[in-house]
């Protein structure tokens, strides 16, 4: 450990804490499990000698290994090569998609099976070779190897082969040309570009090359190393240290590879409205008192807040599941004023259990057998905020519903959201790896394991703990919870955010690449630390940080114990007012991030998206890092860089209009965007559809592109629960001089009462029917009655930058 890190450490949790970290580092080593005499070298596995036809795949046996594959659907296939442990199904759903016919055949040196969509070649020696349904070859595997229980294989890669995903990275959206670690990692309370792994990592990458995209997951917990062209230029090599080599394969385009991913390990639900607002939060608002006067500061300078969030501090004594009386003397009062501002509350829960005889959960706990054992029986026992702290062992279906019990008393007194923090899991140590040794033992659903196995799933299960016990304990509410940690899957439960992130002009910029691709790994919902965590950000700094999350998915302000105070007031103008107007921007765009939000529950595609997600067969769009879109129809660029007052956009083919102006643009092109203090680069896509809330309602803007058709869709219901829902999708297309623009309707909830209040961009209408009734027109505006066929005329608006 270096002195910065050590210092920085016992800034955070005290000299005395720091000394035990000894201790515990100490212990750890003891249980870590020495590597028992490993043989030397790989070995590949020997020949396969038989092919078994399955009805969905085949299975080939050889004297040393065996290997099974299966379509779950014509473009999905799941390869398993055993001997070794087979995964627990924590991050699948669904056990197949769509039926197949599978055709198979023998060649001189093998087998080849075939669906519809794609073929495999599999080779006596253990090579395989996957093809579409040209004939095209997109991925080619080297026969696997093994040394003990781990398994590696490589995988070619082509010259102009991209590779993304992976979960949560602090690297170039481009994965490729480095070595990542699979194994969840706090690391350590500030990190910045280049810091690996960090806390979420999850298996899988999505590939971009001359002959299509496929992606692939590797379902497989244990500790990996994913080498993807780093050793070998054109090769990726990845080794898994344990259990079976198991990989689903998907082919096709990037949505259609996300659909087909959440298909397998889950959608994200859709959450209540008010997450898609304005989070505050600090480590820690450390009174009822202080929490008040945030409210009040919020609401002094017009700024609107959706969610204040309680950092560990309000515990009593870090007590999970506990509250400090004398700083939070009436926690429901608290809640129920700030409801009635429209803020909800969130607090944060930590994993550890103190170990304190004096405490219920952890009396009841050991009581009940619900915590991690070390191979001797004794509890395993780690350094958190509490200090020595027991560890529940959510790979327990027991010990899940037992701890989404203790949910209930905060639910009761108002709290609307959860926060799981330190859940990697990380325990202090003052050398080493900062988790519980390999060696804990853990229930696997009773089949038995240890942490080598249970390590990266320790977050995806504690949120699926907090997830099952809030479907159950509150019928009329959608759960919301935040995660540090997670693997495949995690999307079905939680948001996350980027950690402790530092607080730097590389790590705004990181902040884009990790967003990214943490949406490119099926994870829609997540967003920084405005400002970054462990620092003090310039005001400048603090400023573009907010305007660039105020496009992402998770919205929040948060800061590290010590630091500067960072609520908007407190850098006094001009901050102030750019940051409210973007915070009500942020507000205007809600309409627009719910549907995007319905649209992910339903296909699992990301909300912020790579600029390539508009045409993957563009290669000048497959390293574009520094802009995003946010759903197909903005392109956000924020500026990245100190005194920048002008930035570089490179706008994708087709036609854009400048969201401040409505300027038009033709792509592709590289612009140089004027941008100010108080302006962020965006751009709308002509052809598509922003529903926004403006003063008169919410208003569907419609930008029109003078030759193509365009569409878009607007999605409502009441906000939370799990009631009726209307979703209006759109579609319009030029006959002659009019525009006719079709609506599909869908859902139970009600028309909306005054109608579609409709803003064209780039068209004014001059006349309107609505089902052949004609409807006022107001200069760029009508509001059209319910309709399911609106025609105009009027004349394009050409408005050239
Ligand atoms: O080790 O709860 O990433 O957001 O403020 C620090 C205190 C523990 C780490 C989280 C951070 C949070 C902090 N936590």
């Amino acid at each position: 450990m270096d002195l910065r890190k050590a210092l920085l450490a016992i800034r955070f949790v005290g000299l005395r804490t720091a000394l035990r970290a000894v201790r515990a580092a100490w212990e750890r080593d003891r249980w870590e499990g020495r590597e028992v005499s490993e043989p030397a070298a790989w070995s590949p596995v020997k020949p396969l000698q038989r092919m078994i036809p399955l009805p969905d795949g085949a299975r080939f046996t050889g004297p040393d290994a065996e290997l099974e594959i299966r379509f779950l659907a014509p473009d999905v296939v799941r390869l398993t090569w055993t001997p070794g442990v087979l995964p627990l199904p924590y991050a699948i759903v669904r056990e197949r998609l769509e039926e197949v016919r599978v055709a198979r055949g023998e060649q001189a040196d093998g087998w080849t099976l075939e669906s519809e969509a794609l073929g495999l070649e599999v080779r006596a020696d253990g090579r395989i070779c996957f093809r579409d349904g040209a004939g095209r070859i997109w991925r080619v595997e080297d026969p696997p190897e093994r040394r003990g229980e781990a398994w590696r294989h490589r995988v070619r890669l082509r010259p102009e082969e991209r590779l993304y995903g992976l979960g949560e990275r602090a690297a170039p959206l481009n994965r490729r040309g480095r070595i990542y670690r699979m194994w969840n990692r706090d690391p350590g309370g500030s990190y910045g570009p280049g810091a690996d792994p960090l806390y979420l990592g999850i298996p899988l990458w999505l590939s971009l090359h001359a002959e299509g995209a496929y992606l692939v997951f590797y379902e497989n917990p244990f500790e990996a190393s994913f080498d993807l062209g780093a050793s070998e230029p054109d090769a990726a090599w990845v080794t898994f240290t344990g259990g079976a080599l198991r990989e689903y394969v998907f082919y096709g385009p990037p949505s259609r590879l996300l659909e087909r991913y959440t298909a397998l390990t889950g959608r994200p639900p859709l959450p209540p409205r008010w997450a898609l607002g304005f989070h505050q939060s600090r480590w820690s608002y450390e009174s009822a008192e202080e929490v008040r006067a945030v409210a009040r500061g919020f609401r002094d300078h017009g700024l609107p807040l959706h969610a204040i969030h309680l950092d560990i501090d309000y515990m009593d004594g870090y007590r999970v599941f506990t509250v400090d009386r004398r700083r939070f003397p009436d926690l429901s009062e608290l809640i129920r004023e700030l409801e009635g501002q429209g803020i909800r509350t969130v607090v944060i829960v930590d994993p550890g259990v103190k170990a304190d005889p004096g405490y219920a959960v952890y009396r009841e706990g050991v009581a009940r057998g619900m915590f991690c054992r070390l191979p001797d029986g004794r509890l395993y026992r780690g350094l958190v905020w509490p200090g020595w702290c027991v560890f529940p062992d959510f790979t327990d279906p027991e010990v899940r519903a037992w701890w989404g019990e203790h949910y209930r008393a905060f639910l009761e007194a108002g709290v609307t959201g959860f926060w799981h923090d330190m859940n990697e899991p990380t325990a202090f140590v003052a050398w080493g790896e900062p988790t519980f040794p390999r060696r804990v033992r853990h229930a696997m659903e009773g089949r038995g394991g240890d942490h080598r196995e249970a390590h990266n799933l320790y977050g995806l299960l504690m949120n699926r703990a907090a997830w099952e016990a809030l479907r159950r304990l509150q019928s009329d509410r959608r759960p919301f919870l935040l995660t540090r940690s997670g693997w495949a899957g995690i999307q079905r439960y939680a948001w996350t955010w980027t950690g402790d992130v530092e607080s730097s002009w590389a790590a705004l910029r990181q902040t884009l690449a990790t967003v990214l691709g943490l949406g490119l790994s099926g994870v829609p919902y997540s967003g920084p630390d405005i400002g970054g965590f462990s620092g003090a950000p310039s005001a400048e700094l603090f400023v573009r940080w907010f305007q660039a999350a105020a496009f992402m998915p998770f919205f929040r302000n948060h800061a590290a114990k010590g630091t500067p105070r960072r609520e908007p007031w407190v850098f006094g103008e001009p901050v102030l007012s750019i940051a409210r107007a973007f915070l009500r921007l942020r507000v205007r765009l809600l309409p627009y991030l719910y549907t995007l939000a319905w649209e992910a529950a339903q296909t699992g595609a990301p909300l912020v998206r790579p600029l390539f997600w508009l045409n993957e067969q563009d290669p000048a769009l497959w390293e574009i890092e520094d802009a995003f879109l946010l759903g197909s129809a903005l392109l956000v660029a924020p500026v990245l860089e100190a005194g920048a007052r002008a930035r570089e956009v490179f706008l994708p083919t087709g036609e854009w209009y400048d969201f401040w102006s409505d300027a038009q643009r033709a792509g592709p092109a590289r612009v140089l965007v004027e941008a100010p203090l108080d302006r962020l680069p965006l751009f709308v896509r002509a052809g598509s559809l922003l529903p926004l809330a403006e003063p008169e309602g919410v208003t569907l803007h419609l930008y029109v592109s003078s030759k193509e058709e365009g569409e878009g869709m607007f999605y409502e219901d009441a906000g939370d629960g799990f009631g009726p829902c209307r979703v209006d999708r759109f579609e319009w297309r030029w006959e002659g001089e009019s525009l006719r623009i079709h609506r599909i309707r869908e859902g139970e909830l009600s028309e909306p009462e005054g109608g579609f209040r409709l803003e064209f961009h780039g068209f004014t209408p001059a006349r309107a029917w609505a089902d052949g009734r004609p409807v006022p027109v107001e200069g760029s505006t009508l509001v059209a009655p319910p309709f399911t066929e609106l025609i105009l005329e009027g004349r394009p608006v050409r408005s050239p930058a």
